[in-house]
């Protein structure tokens, strides 16, 4: 039996030291914080990454650098699973206890003990795929990712700067490859001839789309968009915003999906590019997010978010499904989280079933993977939709009656390799919009009637420790601090159709406070209240109390 190559695992550990004053989590999205504390997280997972491929039968494991919609200066790294999905949950812990060993020694003791409990056979080969995004201090951190690498003698394939979608599609399509399940080549030319040419098919006959802006936040997304473009043709127009990944301090600032959701606003520098009913789309720093937006006539600004998207995509499915005779084995349903805006929630509930679960990808992920076809999209436009295996085989099985159900049927296949059904994945989203829009002859205007949006507001309110504040029931209530929840309640009754939450953040240290109601002052109103008892309770300053 080999035994773990300790040697090799000391010398280099010793060059990736812990910061003794720091703690790090797995949370939402892997491992956050700011860049330049994170070279011996990024070591650690190095190994962490190359434990779980043994303990999967050499399967590839995937590792993304990236700090998201975070500021510039963070970063974070996350694993994906064999199948193209986040980590499994019960890793997330032996991740942070790994990153969290205070020494070396305490280091290798910590990877002793997961290969005993987790009963990793340490014969196996293990295989990872790695990429970053365009973060300047990437680099330093993938070459610390490396030496973990090194350390275990993993076989490891660099993907290069990429982004997270495309890093997620290549880990399924690396561990299908050969098999009756493939997922398409594992290559970035696999990935981009998957998407366009599902989507040159399925709006084969329809007009062209009108020209679509997109801002691609000054990150990855910029490159991707740009290759895309070259393998769309004129199958759409598509104009390139905030492509620049080079210059320091442009990244996510003052653009992209995450600023366009939060401050409800155009990013100022599209403010001169659009012309009244355009269509504008935002990407996030590492484009697995989408946020769709338009000018009107007289300049006012319409949001189309995660949640107008699950109501396009779901009701255009179901439609489908329909008309292709399957409706009474098809079963659609959407997965939402808490921030998604009432009025949505309503919309769909009116048509098919809806879930609640907790913020996070791999939360709304897995509750999709319940239903035959699963919508599921974060308000912040976060989301995908997933065909069970089963429903797969029955699309490529059935035989269709008439010509109409044909056609119906086709437009499901070919929407099984448009989606990326591994993630959220803001071209792949884009595209699937933009068929949708295609086939009903909307534009932004009639897909944003498809209901009104409830006002809304999100608030950031910084405390001294955000894990003071535990939820329960998909993080609508509030179980800690005591008595808390009481006071909030308390407040949201006096506000029509008043409704408002609070949740300690997954990727930023903050508490976030979210409040809807009728009328826009009153759903303002209600959020600045709550995050005033936010952090009155977590004992702030009162010169810097949110108001
Ligand atoms: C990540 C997660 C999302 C989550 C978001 C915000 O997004 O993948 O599921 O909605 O963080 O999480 P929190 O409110 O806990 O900070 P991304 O795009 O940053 O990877």
């Amino acid at each position: 039996m080999p035994e773990l190559p300790v040697r090799a695992i000391q010398v280099l550990a010793d060059a990736h030291p812990k910061p003794s004053h720091l703690y790090f989590q797995y949370g939402t999205a892997g491992f956050r914080t700011l860049g330049s504390t994170l070279d011996s997280v990024l070591f650690r997972v190095g190994i962490l990454a190359g434990l779980r491929s043994k303990r999967l039968d050499g399967r590839t494991i995937g590792v993304m650098v990236t700090a998201s919609h975070n500021p510039e200066q963070d970063n974070g790294v996350k694993l994906v699973d064999p199948r193209g999905e986040m980590l499994e949950a019960s890793w997330e812990v032996h991740a942070t206890a790994l990153a969290n060993a205070p020494s070396t020694d305490a280091f290798i003791e910590a990877v002793s003990a997961l290969v005993q409990s987790a009963r990793i056979d340490l014969s196996k080969p293990a295989r990872v795929v790695y990429a970053r995004d365009t973060r300047p201090s990437g680099p330093a951190l993938i070459s610390a990712l490396e030496d973990g690498f090194k350390a275990l003698g993993v076989e490891a394939r660099d993907a290069g700067v990429t982004t997270t979608p495309i890093l997620h599609y290549l880990v399924k399509a690396i561990n299908t490859k050969g098999t009756n399940e493939s997922y398409g080549d594992d290559s970035e030319d696999g990935y981009y001839t998957k998407l366009s040419a599902s989507f040159k098919k399925l709006i084969a006959g329809k007009a062209t789309p009108d020209t679509v802006v997109i801002d691609c936040a000054n990150g990855v997304g910029a490159i991707a968009a740009k290759n895309l473009q070259a393998y769309l043709g004129t199958s759409i127009p598509l104009v390139l915003e905030n492509t620049d990944t080079t210059s320091r301090g442009k990244l996510n600032d003052s653009c992209g999906a995450d600023y366009v959701k939060t401050m409800q606003r155009l990013p100022p520098n599209l403010v001169d590019v659009m012309k009244p009913g355009q269509r504008a789309c935002s990407l996030d720093g590492d484009a697995d997010r989408l946020m769709y937006y338009y000018l009107d006539e007289r300049g006012q600004f319409h949001m189309l978010d995660g949640d107008k998207i699950a109501a396009l995509v779901a009701a255009f499915i179901v439609e489908q499904v329909k008309l292709a005779g399957l409706e009474s084995e098809i079963k659609v349903g959407v997965v939402q989280t808490a921030y998604a805006n009432g009025a949505s929630t309503k919309y769909l509930e009116e048509r098919l079933p809806v879930k609640c679960v907790s913020t996070g990808v791999k939360h709304l992920h897995h509750a999709a993977e319940h239903y035959s076809i699963g919508v599921y999209f974060e308000a912040n436009g976060h989301g995908t939709v997933l065909f069970s295996p089963a429903t797969q085989e029955i699309l490529t099985k059935h035989e269709p009656s008439t010509p109409a159900q044909s056609t119906a049927l086709n437009h499901l296949i070919n929407l099984t390799q448009l989606i990326n059904q591994t993630v959220g994945d803001a071209l792949s989203d884009m595209l699937l919009v933009e068929v949708v829009l295609a086939h009903k002859s909307y534009s932004g205007v009639e897909w944003n009637s498809l209901y009104a949006d409830l006002p809304n507001r999100l608030v950031k309110v910084v405390v001294g420790d955000r894990n003071a504040f535990k939820t329960e029931d998909a993080e609508r209530r509030l179980v800690n601090p005591p008595g808390l929840q009481e006071k909030i309640h308390e407040l949201v009754r006096r506000y029509e159709g008043g409704r408002s939450f609070v949740r300690p953040s997954g990727t930023e240290d903050v508490v976030r406070v979210y409040a809807e109601a009728v009328l826009r002052a009153q759903a303002d109103e209600l959020a600045f209240r709550v995050a005033g008892l936010v952090y009155d309770e977590a004992g702030g300053d009162p010169a810097k109390r949110p108001k």
